[in-house]
């Protein structure tokens, strides 16, 4: 019986690539986001490419009423779900902390520690009744070193690895796996998310660079996803060759 994957943020980057990856291997996938044309299309290309089931499920991660309601009236047949990626969130502005937006940080703050929340929670009662389960957090190298202007996006991320160590533990009993990925630079819509449309801010970000893709994260989560059943890969920090640290890049 084929596998089912649940994806956050699938609508671009590292959550479109995981989609994909996982239906040329034949998992049936849940993808989610905010942008339901971006779903259909997706669910669409899967489908045909692949010959896979799709569910699409359209939903805000900031939303706990929407989470757990869509997630409850999933029909049975995907409730029993193998592995999720929590993988939506988001950088706004890169801004001193004596400046910075006050709601970007709440935006920040309820996208990427409030949603994995809300979607894990929901999520979990699925994987307790069948004691088994792999629950995947895609936090950043930003929740493992804070830098200038990185503030709250950091510490967004900081939650996320603290979280991911927490759910190890706590979950140890009900035998599923928790692992997170914390990459380096990775050149998607991340940038452009961050600087609100500002193409040469955003691009400045990858300049000199030969930066992460998200295909390259994605095998890397597919990679800790099908490693046999008794491993688990607890936690890794991803950066191209040319970074060493959230401060140190080599640019030619
Ligand atoms: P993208 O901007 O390309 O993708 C982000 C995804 O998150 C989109 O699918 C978006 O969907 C979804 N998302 C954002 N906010 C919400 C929300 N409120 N509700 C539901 N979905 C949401 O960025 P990446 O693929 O690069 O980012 C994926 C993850 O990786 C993020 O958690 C990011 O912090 C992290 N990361 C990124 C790095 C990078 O350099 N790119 C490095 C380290 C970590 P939609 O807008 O349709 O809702
Ligand atoms: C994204 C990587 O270094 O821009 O999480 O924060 S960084």
């Amino acid at each position: 019986m084929s596998k089912i994957v649940f994806i956050t943020g699938a609508t671009s980057g590292f959550g479109k690539e995981c989609a994909r990856i996982f239906a040329s291997n034949q998992y049936k996938i849940i993808i989610t986001g905010r942008r339901k044309e971006r779903l259909e299309e997706l669910k669409k290309e899967l489908e045909s490419n692949y010959k896979v089931d799709v569910l699409s499920l359209c939903f805000d991660v900031q939303n706990k009423f929407e989470v757990f309601e869509t997630i409850n009236q999933m029909a049975d047949n995907w409730k029993a779900i193998d592995i999720l990626i929590n993988n939506a969130g988001l950088s706004l502005g890169r801004d001193s902390f004596d400046t910075a937006e006050i709601e970007d940080w709440e935006t920040m703050m309820q996208t990427n520690v409030n949603g994995l929340l809300y979607v894990s929670r929901a999520l979990l009662p699925h994987f307790i009744a069948t004691n088994k389960g792999h629950i995947i957090n895609v936090g950043s190298i930003a929740g493992k070193e804070v830098y200038e202007n990185g503030n709250i996006y950091c510490a967004s991320k900081f939650a996320v690895d603290a979280i991911s160590k927490s759910m190890r533990i706590d979950l140890l009993k009900y035998g599923i796996k928790v692992t997170a990925i914390h990459p380096g630079a990775a050149e998607t819509e991340f940038s452009m998310v961050r600087f609100k449309g500002d193409e040469e801010k955003a691009n400045s970000i990858y300049q000199g660079l030969k930066a992460l893709s998200a295909k390259d994260i994605a095998d890397t989560i597919y990679y800790t996803a099908t490693l046999p059943d008794h491993v688990c890969i607890n936690e890794l920090v991803i950066t191209c060759k040319q970074q060493a640290s959230t401060f140190h890049y080599h640019r030619i």
